[in-house]
C-alpha cells in the first residue's frame, strides 16, 4: 500500500518525518516505495526546521498562519489552529497536487496530536478540504492522545482532545487512536524520549505497507495482504497492536528432518508474538467490539508454517469474535518475526466517551475563565475613562 502522508503540528510533523524514514528504509532494503509524498504543516517555524527527513523546502514543510502567529505556534488554542487552516488550506492542497506519482497513492494518511493547538485544530478542517478535492482517495487519520499527566495538569488537554476527536471522526474514513501513555506504561524511560515513541508508533506500518508492494518473488506471501484488504478493513475508530520477536540471524542447518517438536516451537513463538500484540494495543479497548479486523505475520519463510498461520487465525477469531477478519503472511529477511493486528470499526471506545463527557465541564470552565479575564480587562479600562490619552 502506498500512502501520502501529511503531519499537522509538532507531533504530527515528527511522525510524518518518521514515515518518510521507513519509506527510505523500504527503498534501500527492499527496493519498494510505500510513501508517495511526505509533508509537515505547522504554524511554528522552529518545529518545521527541527525535522530530519522530510524535504527541507517550503512545499514540503508548509508554514501556515505565518502572519498571524509570526511563526510561533498557536499555544494550544485549537480554534485558532482551525481558523488558520481554513485561511491557508490552499497551500496544502497545492502541495499535494504537485506529488509526482499521486495517481499511484492508495490512501492519504493524516497525523496530529489531539491535545495541542495547531494539529488538533487544523487536521479535520484540512481533511474536509482534501476530501472535497480528491473524492476517490480514502483518508485515514492517526490521532495521538495525551499523556495522563497532561490530562491532570493542563486545562485545555481534555477539551482539545474531545473537540479534535469529534471533528476528525466526522470527516476521516477511519481514525487510528494512539495513546501516548501506553508507551510509558511499557517503559518509563520513554517519557523523555519522544523520538523513540514515534518510532514505536510507526514501526507496525512498515511490513503492513510493504507486503502488498513487494516485487521480489521469494518475498511474496502465500496469502498477500494488499491495499484492498487494508482499505476494506479500515472504518471508524481503529486501534492497532504490534508484537515483535528477535530471531537468530543465521539458521544452523539441521541434520534431523524438521520434526513436530521443532514445528511446535515455531508455532509457540508465533502465538506468543500474537499474544504480545493483543496485550499491547495502541489504546486499551475491548477487541470484542471490533466489527472488522486484520492481522499480518511477517517472518523468514522457514519460520512460518501452516500450523502457525492456522493457530493465529483461531486465536484472532476468539479475540475478536464479532469481526470480519482478513489476514496475510509476508516472508521477510532473517532476524525477526512480527505480527500486526488492526481492530477497526469499534462499536464502543470507552476512552473517547470519557473525553466527551469530561470535556463538557471543561468547556464551561474555559469559557468562565475567559469571561472573567474579559470582565476584568473592561473594568480596568473603564477606570481610565476620564483620562486623556496621547494615542
Ligand atoms: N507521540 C508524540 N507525542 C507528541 C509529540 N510532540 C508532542 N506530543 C504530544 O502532543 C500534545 C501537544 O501537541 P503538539 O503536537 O506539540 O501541538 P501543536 O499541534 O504543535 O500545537 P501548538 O504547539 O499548540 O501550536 C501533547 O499531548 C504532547 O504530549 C511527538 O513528537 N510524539
Ligand atoms: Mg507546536
Amino acid at each position: 500500500m502506498k500512502v501520502l502522508v501529511v503531519g499537522f503540528g509538532q507531533c504530527g510533523g515528527r511522525i510524518a518525518d518518521e514515515f518518510n524514514q521507513i519509506n527510505n528504509r523500504a527503498k534501500s532494503r527492499r527496493g519498494i516505495e510505500i510513501v508517495s509524498g511526505a509533508f509537515a504543516v505547522n504554524t511554528d517555524t522552529a518545529d518545521l526546521t527541527g525535522l530530519y527527513s522530510i524535504k527541507a523546502d517550503y512545499k514540503h514543510r508548509i508554514l501556515i498562519g505565518g502572519e498571524r502567529t509570526k511563526g510561533h505556534g498557536v499555544a494550544k488554542l485549537n480554534e485558532l489552529g482551525a481558523e488558520i487552516a481554513r485561511e491557508d488550506a490552499d497551500k496544502v492542497i497545492e502541495a499535494i497536487r504537485d506529488v509526482k506519482h499521486f495517481y499511484e497513492t492508495d490512501a492519504i494518511l493524516v497525523i496530529a496530536s489531539a491535545a495541542g493547538g495547531t494539529g488538533s485544530g487544523a487536521i479535520s478542517v484540512l481533511v474536509q478540504r482534501i476530501k472535497q478535492r480528491y473524492i476517490d482517495k480514502p483518508i485515514y487519520a492517526i490521532i495521538v492522545l495525551p499523556f495522563e499527566h497532561e490530562e491532570q495538569t493542563e486545562e485545555r488537554t481534555i477539551y482539545n482532545t474531545a473537540v479534535c476527536l469529534k471533528s476528525i471522526y466526522s470527516v476521516a474514513n477511519a481514525v487510528f487512536l494512539i495513546d501516548n501513555q501506553r508507551f510509558i506504561r511499557k517503559d518509563s524511560t520513554l517519557r523523555n524520549n519522544i523520538i523513540k515513541i514515534n518510532q514505536l508508533i510507526v514501526e507496525p506500518f512498515y511490513n503492513l505497507f510493504c507486503a502488498g508492494e513487494e516485487k521480489r518473488k521469494k518475498h511474496i506471501g502465500t496469502k498477500v495482504l494488499d491495499a484492498g484488504d487494508i482499505i476494506q478493513t479500515l472504518a471508524g475508530w481503529t486501534v492497532m497492536g504490534y508484537g515483535k520477536s528477535e530471531l537468530p540471524l543465521i539458521k544452523l542447518p539441521s541434520i534431523l528432518p524438521k520434526n513436530f517438536v521443532k514445528k511446535s516451537a515455531e508455532t509457540h513463538k508465533g502465538i506468543q508474538t500474537m499474544e504480545e500484540t493483543i496485550s499491547e494495543l495502541s489504546l486499551r479497548c475491548n477487541p470484542g467490539d471490533a466489527t472488522k479486523a486484520l492481522y499480518l505475520i511477517s517472518a523468514p519463510t522457514d519460520e512460518m508454517n501452516i500450523t502457525l498461520i492456522k493457530e493465529l487465525g483461531d486465536s484472532m477469531k476468539s479475540i475478536a469474535p464479532n469481526a470480519i477478519i482478513r489476514s496475510g503472511d509476508y516472508p521477510i529477511e532473517r532476524g525477526y518475526m512480527d505480527v500486526v493486528v488492526i481492530l477497526s470499526q469499534l462499536r464502543e471506545v470507552e476512552k473517547v466517551r470519557k473525553y466527551y463527557t469530561e470535556s463538557i465541564g471543561a468547556a464551561e470552565e474555559i469559557k468562565r475563565k475567559t469571561d472573567i479575564v474579559e470582565d476584568k480587562v473592561s473594568e480596568t479600562d473603564k477606570a481610565s475613562n476620564d483620562l486623556p490619552t496621547f494615542i
